[in-house]
C-alpha cells in the first residue's frame, strides 16, 4: 500500500521496528479487533498501548463493583462464531475481571500480542504530505511511521480528577476509579470519602460501604439508577442465545443500540392510562436493564411530558427504598430527564443509604472547597478521611485524542480544529487529517451503542476502505470539509430533536469546566448510521477525497 504495498510487506521477515503499513493507537477492544483485521489484509501493523497489557477500559477500571451495563451475551465480539460459541459468561452482566479475562483470551487466541508495544504512550503525531506518512512520537519507542493511522484511543479513557486545591497535601491515600491499583484496595476499618455518583460511584459505593468503617458520599448531582438484577447466567438463556448467535448479531445491526431482542415500542407514554403505564414501568423495573426500561414507550427520550412519567416512577422507587425521606429526596434526580445522562444499573445502590455507616453529603448545596491534609472541606464542614475515592469521570470522547499533539495536513492542529468542539465525518475521519481513522470517534454512535459492535462496524468500514484504496491504486483518503460540516450539523440536529441536550452530561462535554458544549455521540440510531456508512462506501466514498499520490492531489488543488 502507498510507498510499501501490502503484498510487498506481506511475509517480510525483518522490518524496521519503526515503519509500518498501519499504526493502531490503543489495545482495547477496538484496537485489538483492528489489529486482527488489518493483519488479515496482510499489513505490517504496529500497535502502541499505554497500559501494560490489553483491555483498555477493562484494564484500567478495576474499582470494586466494576461491571458492564450491557448483558454479557451481547457485550462480546461477533466476528468469530467459534469464539462466541466457546466462551462462557458466568453472570448476566460481566464483571471487570471476567471481561478482562475474555479480552486476554481473545488476544491469545488470535495471537495479537506480538504486534503490540505495551507501556508506550503516543505523545504526538504529524502527517507529512510529501511522503504521505503519519509519524507518531512515542515515549518508549521513539518515532514510528506508517501511511495509515487508526486511533483506537477509547471514549472514556482520560480519567479526570477535579482541580481541587490541596490534593497534594492529603495525608491519606486517594484513588481514581479509572486508575485503580491492580492489587486492589482494602477499605476495612477506614474512614472513606467518595466524590461522584455516576456509574463508577454508584457501582463502587455499595461495596466500599460494606468494608469501610464509615463512608461519606459527596453527591453534586443525583443520577437515575435502575436495578441491574444481576444473577448467574441462566443455562437455558445461554443455550438459546448461542443457538441464534449469528442471526442475533446480524439483527443487532438493524437496531438503534446495536443489540437485538428489544422490539421497538410503538406507544406513547401519554396515550395509555396512568395505571397501565405504572404496570409497564413496574415490569421493566423487575426485569432490570436500561434499554428495556427506556423502551417502555416510544417517546421517553423525545418528549419531556412522557419522560416525566418514567422519571417520577423511578423517583418514587427511590423514595420507597431509602428510609430517611430527606436523604431519599436528595437522591431523587430532578435536574435532568431520565436517560439523558447514562442510565446507571446498580446492585443495592439506594439500599446502601439505609446503612448506619453511610452518610450522603450534598455537594451541590455546599460544594467541595478543598482537600485538606486530613480530608475534605466543603463550604459548610470538614470531614476527616483515611482514603478518598474520586469517581469523578473522564474527559470523555475527545480527551484521549486531544492529549496527543496531532498535526494534520497543512500544519492544522487537532486542538485548533476542535477548539469549539469535535468535528468529524461519521466519527471516522476528519477533514485535514488524511489517512487517519477514528474508531468510534465523536459524532458516531459509539457510547450510545453496544461498544464492541460499534468498534467492529468501524473497523470493518476501515478495512473495506483500505482494500478499496489498494485495489484502485489509491494511497490517500481525506474527509471533505463540506461533508464533515454537513455531518456535524446532522449530528446536532438529531440530538436537538431529543431530550439529551437538557442534561449536563459528559455526552455534552458538560462535566469538564470550559469544555465546549456540544452533543458528541450520534443518536440517530446505530442502524441508520451503519446504513449511511455503507451507502457512502458503495458510492466510492462520497464525501471523501481519494487520491493516488500526494503529487496528484497537489496537481488537483
Ligand atoms: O463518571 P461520570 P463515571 N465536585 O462523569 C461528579 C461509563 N461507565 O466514571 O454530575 C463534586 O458519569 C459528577 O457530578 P456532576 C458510563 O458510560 C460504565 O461514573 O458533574 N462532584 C458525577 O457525579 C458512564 O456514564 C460503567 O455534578 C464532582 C461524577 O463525579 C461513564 O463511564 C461503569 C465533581 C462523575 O460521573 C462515566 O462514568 C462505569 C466536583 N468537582 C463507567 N466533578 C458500566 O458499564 C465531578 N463530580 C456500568
Amino acid at each position: 500500500m502507498s510507498s510499501q504495498s501490502a503484498t510487498e510487506t506481506k511475509g517480510t521477515a525483518e522490518k524496521s521496528a519503526s515503519q509500518f503499513d498501519a499504526i493502531i493507537v490503543g489495545a482495547g477492544v477496538g484496537g485489538l479487533y483492528a489489529l486482527h483485521r488489518l493483519r488479515g489484509m496482510g499489513l505490517n501493523v504496529g500497535v502502541f498501548e499505554a497500559g501494560a497489557d490489553v483491555g483498555g477500559t477493562w484494564y484500567w477500571n478495576r474499582y470494586p463493583g466494576c461491571r458492564c451495563d450491557v448483558e454479557s451475551m451481547e457485550y462480546s465480539y461477533s466476528f468469530s462464531e467459534d469464539l462466541q460459541q466457546e466462551w462462557r459468561w458466568p453472570e448476566r452482566y460481566g464483571t471487570q475481571p471476567e471481561i478482562l479475562r475474555y479480552v486476554n483470551h481473545v488476544a491469545d487466541r488470535f495471537d495479537l500480542r506480538r504486534d503490540i508495544r505495551f507501556n508506550t504512550r503516543v505523545l504526538s503525531g504529524q502527517f507529512d504530505e510529501t511522503s504521505n506518512l503519519w509519524t507518531l512520537v512515542t515515549d518508549k519507542h521513539g518515532a514510528v511511521s506508517a501511511p495509515y493511522c487508526i486511533m483506537a484511543t477509547g471514549n472514556l479513557s482520560t480519567p479526570r480528577v477535579p482541580d481541587f486545591a490541596g490534593l497534594e497535601r492529603f495525608e491519606g491515600k486517594w484513588y481514581h476509579t479509572g486508575l485503580w491499583p491492580h492489587e486492589g484496595v482494602d477499605f476495612s476499618g477506614l474512614r472513606v470519602g467518595i466524590i461522584g455518583t455516576g456509574s463508577s460511584g454508584v457501582q463502587s459505593i455499595p461495596i466500599i460501604a460494606k468494608q469501610a468503617k464509615h463512608l461519606h458520599v459527596f453527591q453534586r448531582t443525583a443520577n437515575f439508577s435502575l436495578p441491574a438484577r444481576n444473577a448467574p447466567l441462566d443455562a437455558g438463556v445461554e443455550k438459546r442465545h448461542k443457538a441464534e448467535y449469528a442471526e442475533r448479531r446480524e439483527a443487532a445491526y438493524d437496531t438503534p443500540f446495536g443489540i437485538a431482542g428489544f422490539p421497538p415500542p410503538t406507544n406513547s407514554a401519554l396515550e395509555v392510562s396512568a395505571e397501565e403505564r405504572e404496570a409497564a414501568y413496574e415490569a421493566k423495573w423487575a426485569e432490570g436493564g436500561s434499554i428495556s426500561f427506556l423502551y417502555a414507550y416510544n417517546d421517553l427520550l423525545v418528549n419531556k411530558a412522557a419522560n416525566d412519567t418514567a422519571s417520577e416512577f423511578v423517583r418514587n422507587k427511590i423514595r420507597a427504598t431509602v428510609n430517611d425521606p430527606a436523604i431519599a429526596e436528595l437522591l431523587a434526580p430532578k435536574d435532568h430527564p431520565i436517560g439523558t445522562k447514562r442510565l446507571i444499573l446498580d446492585s443495592d445502590y439506594y439500599e446502601t443509604y439505609n446503612r448506619d455507616n453511610v452518610t450522603l453529603v450534598d455537594a451541590r448545596a455546599a460544594p467541595i472547597e478543598e482537600i485538606t491534609p486530613a480530608g475534605i472541606r466543603t463550604r459548610d464542614a470538614e470531614y476527616d478521611f483515611d482514603a478518598i475515592v474520586f469517581a469523578t469521570g473522564f474527559d470523555a470522547m475527545t480527551g484521549a485524542l486531544l492529549d496527543i499533539d496531532l498535526t494534520g495536513a497543512k500544519g492544522v492542529k487537532l486542538a485548533d480544529k476542535w477548539a469549539d468542539g469535535p468535528r468529524s465525518n461519521l466519527g471516522l475521519m476528519m477533514a485535514g487529517f488524511p489517512n487517519m481513522f477514528l474508531i468510534t470517534g465523536p459524532q458516531s454512535p459509539s457510547v450510545k451503542a453496544q461498544m464492541i459492535l460499534a468498534c467492529e462496524q468501524h473497523t470493518d468500514w476501515i478495512v473495506d476502505c483500505l482494500t478499496y484504496l489498494q485495489t484502485h491504486g489509491l494511497a490517500r483518503i481525506e474527509a471533505d470539509q463540506t461533508a464533515e460540516d454537513e455531518w456535524v450539523t446532522h449530528n446536532n440536529e438529531v440530538a436537538d430533536g431529543t431530550l439529551y441536550p437538557l442534561a449536563n452530561s459528559w455526552y455534552m462535554g458538560a462535566n469538564i469546566p470550559g469544555k465546549p458544549r456540544i452533543f458528541m455521540p450520534y443518536v440517530g440510531g446505530f442502524d441508520r448510521y451503519k446504513r449511511t456508512c455503507d451507502e457512502i462506501a458503495a458510492k466510492g466514498y462520497e464525501g471523501f477525497t481519494l487520491t493516488p499520490t500526494r503529487l496528484e492531489a497537489l496537481a488537483g488543488d
